[in-house]
């Protein structure tokens, strides 16, 4: 689905893309395109996702991380068609980032596909189970099957190959609590209520299914009820305890369905009627709750059919916040287009998933080839908005990793609405395939303090690229006391570093060459992966010199690998160079520094960007310490691994096999970075027939050490 406020473009297919709309159409598109991107005022985060539709929700807070687990609704379905299960997640509540589907009913064999209804989520040490409602295929019916992954965002593989539960027609939405006691209980059920205790394993369970007592007094009276509805209750049981009050929240009173809930001090009843939360409406004829406290607020995630083309097969999930009464009461809780309140700001210094995002006009999300998710099928006036970013003093350049099959367009970054202050354009070229990625950057000005940010996307007609990540720099123009511009100790903060290519960076306390914290650069698919950052031109001046240092651990390559501290830019051709700033030889385990106290940027570069790569090998590495300096200063760092000159076999004795070894390394390459290292007799940073034959004039006497000064020689 495609969503445009006010009507729904069905997502085209790339060939259908690269159709030209008839001057008709086209003229159409723009009136409406036009009306659309009238300034507003902030939109809100209501619903949550609005790149699909989404149903069922089921919030888990895990990692000071607020996860919701969402069924999915196809696009134009007409009864409840539901391919798989996605997750978002949100540290504000506000802005919530896509992490896809996470879990597909195709992943179980045993099951019809597009059956796959609502779901939760639990963590149990430190694996995360995931309940799922399916249509068994050889049965007919309905089932519970569970699911397991090893981290949140999936991915999740079914557990056992057939149900946990079931079939049983009445057997749908599961919901899952783990008790105080390690007893686990899973929920489930419609029109009647069932519950069995799962092992601790969490993907079987011991004794019988066991129905609930559906009495009114446990679940209220239903007015004209059948048999098999007596009681208010209806489906979507959501089960948890709060300060020793267990709670049923479920959807109630059959079509159109309200949500109301009731308590126990026990967990398996008997329970106490408490009343409704949510009245019925909002578009859909289900509704179906999810509650969770995260960060001393509560919140209760529900459904509506109030997206555009929404309805009671279309849902789309929203939150909102509510407290507690000092008897463990839920309030009654009205549907709001703004949701909870935002409870941080976004951090724009830091690497923002594109697919992160408040408010959006016309984006889709699929699986990125360098990990994680990205925007995708962007065409010209789409747009994403992300509430209350705090720039804080400023902002200097903004820098976004890109891709396009086609021509690019430009990323419009605008404060406050789509029309906005623009405080900057950056340029997206041809990258030469949909998942070719590029950092571009631009420089940024009149950003600062909390603002909306809008990413406004322009270009021709079709889709213009993709954005996998983007992120916010500030940088210093004058140097500090220490004659540096910037000094990145990762002390509070990955601190305008970002992942390149695949690999993503993180603060770590596991490792640090100051301080208490250092940059892990992790996900490395290829030797070129490494960590990044910009550098503005108007402060480092193409052609002038700079002195530059990282501190940089390799952790699990091999004994040594060959590190670089590297500039890439765009010169004067716009063709992309990169240029080593300085090699180093990284010991397992060891804190090596990377450093250069003249280096000249090259004339006419603009677009800098310094990063550390490694010669081989995708192994996980540390940084700190990292530094932009005045040229000539000399900066302190780890230094280099010792190795003596001319021992390239560290036997202790300068002879004949180091020769040897040297020869072999000059004509066929070195395996070993120290060996390299120890020949590099002339320490001219590579190893050239000057050095053998300095090797020689050793072993035959004619000179009895290696100095810098035999560069010359
Ligand atoms: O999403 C399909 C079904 O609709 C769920 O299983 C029910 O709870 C209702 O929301």
């Amino acid at each position: 689905m495609k969503t445009e406020r006010g009507y729904i473009k069905r997502k085209p297919t790339r060939c259908q893309v690269k159709r030209r709309l008839s001057a008709a159409i086209a003229a159409v598109y723009s009136v409406i395109t036009t009306c659309m991107l009238l300034p507003q005022s902030a939109f809100a985060t209501n619903p949550i996702a609005q790149t699909v539709y989404t149903a069922d929700p089921a919030p888990m807070v895990y990692d000071n991380t607020c996860y919701v687990y969402t069924s999915h609704d196809a696009d134009g379905s007409t009864y409840f068609t539901m391919p798989d299960w996605k997750c978002y997640s949100s540290t504000d509540m506000q802005n919530w980032t896509d992490h896809g589907v996470v879990l597909s009913g195709t992943d179980f064999s045993w099951a019809e596909e597009n059956t796959a209804w609502a779901a939760q989520c639990v963590e149990r040490n430190g694996k995360f189970y995931m309940y799922v409602t399916l249509v068994p295929a050889a049965t007919g019916g309905r089932a519970i099957g569970v699911a397991v992954a090893d981290s949140p965002e999936g991915p999740f593989k079914d557990a056992l190959g057939k149900p946990l539960i079931g079939p049983n027609w009445d057997y749908i939405d599961p919901t899952a609590f783990v008790d105080e006691d390690g007893q686990a209980y899973l929920y489930f059920g419609n029109p009647q209520l069932y519950y069995v205790k799962l092992n601790e394993d969490m993907i079987s369970y011991s004794g019988n299914v066991n129905k609930v007592d559906m009495t009114t007094s446990a679940f209220g009276t239903r007015s004209g009820g059948d048999e098999r509805h007596q009681t208010l209750y209806e489906e979507g049981p959501w089960f948890y305890k709060r300060n020793n009050l267990y709670y049923l929240v479920y959807a109630a009173s059959g079509i159109p369905e309200t949500i109301h809930y009731s308590t126990s001090s026990s967990p398996t009843g008997p329970w106490t009627f408490r009343g409704e939360i949510m009245t019925s409406g909002g578009g859909s004829f289900t509704n179906h709750p999810g509650v969770c406290d995260f960060r001393g607020k509560s919140y209760f995630f529900y459904h509506t059919g109030n997206l555009p083309g929404g309805g009671g097969f279309t849902r789309s999930v929203c939150v909102e916040e509510f407290t507690y009464g000092q008897d463990g009461s839920i309030p009654k809780i009205e549907r709001s287009k703004e949701g909870p309140k935002q409870i941080a700001m976004l951090n724009p210094f830091e690497r923002v998933e594109a697919e992160t995002i408040c408010w959006e006009s016309g984006l889709e999300t699929e699986v990125c080839s360098a990990g994680g998710i990205n925007i995708a099928n962007i065409e010209s006036n789409d747009y994403l908005m992300l509430s209350k970013v705090d720039f804080a003093e400023g902002a200097t350049s903004f820098l976004a990793s890109v891709s396009s099959a086609e021509q690019g367009g430009t990323i419009e970054l605008r404060l406050g609405s789509v029309s906005g202050t623009l405080i900057g354009t950056c340029d997206v070229p041809g990258t030469g395939g949909w998942q070719n990625w590029k950092t571009v950057s631009t420089t940024i000005s009149g950003a600062s303090g909390t603002q909306d940010l809008y990413l406004v996307f322009k270009g021709g007609g079709g889709f213009l690229f993709n954005v996998d990540w983007w992120q916010f720099e500030s940088q210093a123009n004058e140097p500090d006391e220490n004659g540096y511009y910037f000094h990145s100790t990762f002390e509070n903060g990955t601190e305008n570093w970002s992942g390149r290519g695949a690999a993503s960076v993180k603060t770590s306390a596991a490792e640090a060459y100051a301080g208490s914290q250092s940059l892990l650069v992790s996900g490395r698919t290829g030797s070129w992966n490494g960590t990044l950052r910009t550098l503005s031109t108007s402060v480092f001046k193409p052609g002038e010199a700079y002195s530059f240092s990282a501190n940089v651990m390799q952790v699990d390559g091999s004994s040594a690998e060959t590190v670089y501290l590297k500039l890439e830019y765009t010169d004067s051709q716009g063709e992309t160079q990169y240029s080593t700033i300085a090699t180093a030889v990284a010991v397992n385990g060891t804190w090596t520094q990377l450093a250069n106290e003249s280096y000249t940027i090259p004339e006419g570069a603009t677009d800098l960007r310094l990063y550390l790569e490694s010669a081989e090998g995708t192994f996980d590495f540390y940084a700190d310490d990292i530094i932009g300096a005045i040229e000539g200063t000399q900066i302190e760092g780890a230094g280099q691994p010792s190795v003596t000159l001319g021992d390239l076999n560290n036997d202790g004795r300068i002879d004949g096999i180091d020769l040897t070894l040297a020869k072999r390394g000059l004509l066929y390459g070195f395996t070993d970075p120290l060996q390299e290292l120890a020949a590099d007799v002339n320490q001219a940073a590579d190893v050239t027939v000057a050095d053998l034959v300095l090797l020689q004039l050793y072993l035959t006497g004619q000179t009895d050490g290696f100095t810098t000064a035999d560069q010359a020689k």
